[in-house]
């Protein structure tokens, strides 16, 4: 495995080997058999492109070609930012067969996060739109070449400039006869960024093994066939739409994936219509303007039997309307970009559905809730999820210190979130350990506090974070965006305690906003929120 990321134990991998979990395939032979098998049949489609599986496979071949010529070499880095367009998952399996190792950031980075992704990586290339919704991305990438030692090349998809190398020059190259060597099913195949909400994203190194057995098992939860057609609603950068089963268990499995260039409805509605999406996923916030849309919209959504929906938490009455609102299944999907996925089942009893983010993918996961010392909780009672498994990391890229806490000693990773499991085995999850205010010694979730606030009528989304007070270390302030009358503080306050709440939970303070910040995925950046909270206190 490359130097810097974290092996499984010999023993470990053996076993999972042996119970045919890996199967010793990279994604690059993923693709091959797929195109083998399903050759004429359509791989992608986008606006009015269509790819079959043939052409899907060449270009790769083509296209992998190119960037050798170019100087990419097996465990290169390589900085890839696309949006959802098929050159995006051309490109993926071409760095995949050569042995590079991609890092996928998303579409909304800019030079911050791609520097810091470089260094990070030590990337030697960089791929970039050259513009894409209205941001010259060629900009940032002249600035990231300047500041970055390692970064020699530059890739645009787009039209030839200055110091870039185009997609079209990558792939008018002549592809060697000779086949290229086999990456190693164990090693890296590509980078996915931590979804921290504190710090600036940390590496995961994702291996072929883990990633072929995470996308296939994925696939097989979702029943998945050559007769689905899957829409790309998130960014394909984005796990859950790469391979939860996403783009890649799509693939495997002789479907067709379609790719939204937004996950807006006015767009994604006339996709779904046109070519009879069955499966799709998204967040929350996601849903929330579907089912809006849904109330006018006129294109026919019929053909959509499953949607999975995970990322943030979600209540009971919200996801309640999903299935009738939207015509179709709905899944919950409890998932990070670490590992572990828990999905619930289409043959689950209704209520586990509506309430429960369902169980893991894999028999082979290891979940367990533990209390602050570490000692395993029982079913039915609230502590830190902890979990290892078949395609959950062992360890962040290249940060020993920090993988020492993040891990347990026996290679369980610390999630960070509270949650419990049922008696039936399923997960739910009630917070994140971080967002605990800590308010005059008493610990609260903000979780706990938004989901009484969302249960008050008048709210239509709640956030609540703890802003730092002289005199009790927190207060909880609370961001709320109405659909009826706003109440003052004073009000809020009884509202909330008619509930039968503890005095300590009540929020501290109210703003009314029009809408929460969302991060580029979609979830309520409560960083965002913590800086306006603190700027209006030193105002
Ligand atoms: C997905 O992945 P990430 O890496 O962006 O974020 C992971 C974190 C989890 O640790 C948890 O805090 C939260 O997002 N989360 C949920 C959740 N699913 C994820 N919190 C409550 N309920 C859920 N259902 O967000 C992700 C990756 C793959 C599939 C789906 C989501």
């Amino acid at each position: 495995m490359l130097a810097g990321c974290t092996p499984w134990p010999p023993d470990v991998a053996q076993r999972y080997r042996e119970q045919g979990l890996w199967r010793g395939e990279t994604l690059g032979t993923v693709l091959r058999d797929a195109a083998r098998r399903y050759g004429s049949d359509t791989a992608l489609i986008h606006g009015d492109r269509r790819i079959s599986y043939a052409e899907l496979d060449t270009w790769a071949d083509r296209l992998a070609a190119g960037f050798l010529e170019h100087g990419v070499r097996a465990d290169d880095r390589i900085v890839v930012q696309l949006p959802n367009v098929p050159e995006f998952v051309a490109i993926s399996f071409a760095l995949m067969r050569i042995g590079a190792k991609l890092v996928f950031s998303l579409p909304a980075h800019r030079e911050t996060e791609i520097s810091h992704l470089v260094e990070l990586s030590g990337a030697t290339g960089y791929v970039l739109p050259e513009e894409h919704r209205g941001f010259d991305h060629r900009e940032t990438a002249r600035k990231v070449l300047e500041d970055c030692d390692t970064l020699r090349s530059l890739f645009v998809l787009g039209a030839k400039d200055e110091g870039f190398v185009t997609v079209a020059e990558l792939e008018a190259a002549t592809a060697d006869p000779r086949p290229l060597p086999e990456p190693d099913p164990s090693d890296v195949a590509f980078f996915l960024l931590s979804g921290g909400t504190t710090a600036l994203p940390k590496l995961i190194p994702r291996t072929h093994d883990d990633y072929v057995y995470q996308a296939g098992r994925a696939a097989e939860v979702c029943e998945l066939s050559a007769a689905d057609t899957y829409l790309a609603v998130l960014p394909v950068a984005f796990n859950f739409a790469y391979g939860c089963p996403g783009v890649i268990g799509t693939l495997m499995t002789g479907g067709t994936a379609v790719l939204a260039d937004t996950p807006n409805p006015l767009d994604c509605f006339p996709l779904i219509e046109r070519h009879g999406v069955t499966v799709t996923a998204m967040v929350p916030s996601i849903v929330q303007l579907w089912l809006e849309a849904a109330e006018w919209s006129e294109d026919d959504l019929g053909s959509l039997r499953l949607l999975q929906v995970g990322g943030a938490r979600m209540l009971r009455d919200f996801t309640a309307r999903i299935a009738p609102t939207l015509g179709c299944s709905l899944q919950q999907v409890f998932g990070m970009a670490e590992g572990l996925l828990t999905f619930s089942r289409p043959d689950d009893p209704a209520e586990s559905v509506l309430t429960t983010q369902g169980r893991p993918i894999s028999d082979a996961d290891e979940l367990r809730i533990v209390d602050e010392t570490g000692a395993a909780l029982p079913a039915g009672a609230v502590g830190e999820l902890i979990t290892r498994g078949p395609y959950t990391l062992r360890g962040y890229y290249g940060v020993p210190e920090y993988n020492r806490r993040a891990f347990t000693d026996d290679g369980f990773y610390r999630t960070g979130d509270l949650a419990r499991l049922t008696e039936a085995g399923e997960l739910v999850i009630e917070g994140r350990i971080k967002e605990m205010i800590i308010r005059g010694g008493d610990k609260i979730s903000a979780g706990e506090v938004e989901d009484h606030l969302l249960a008050l009528d008048g709210i239509a989304a709640a956030a609540v974070i703890g802003v730092a007070d002289p005199f009790l270390g927190e207060r909880i302030s609370a961001f709320i965006v109405a659909d009826g009358p706003q109440r003052s503080l004073s009000d809020l306050k009884q509202a909330v305690h008619a509930r039968g709440v503890a005095d300590y939970k009540l929020p501290d303070a109210v703003r009314y906003v029009p809408e929460l910040p969302l991060t580029p995925l979609g979830k309520v950046d409560k960083k965002a929120l913590a800086a306006s909270a603190a700027s209006e206190q030193e105002g």
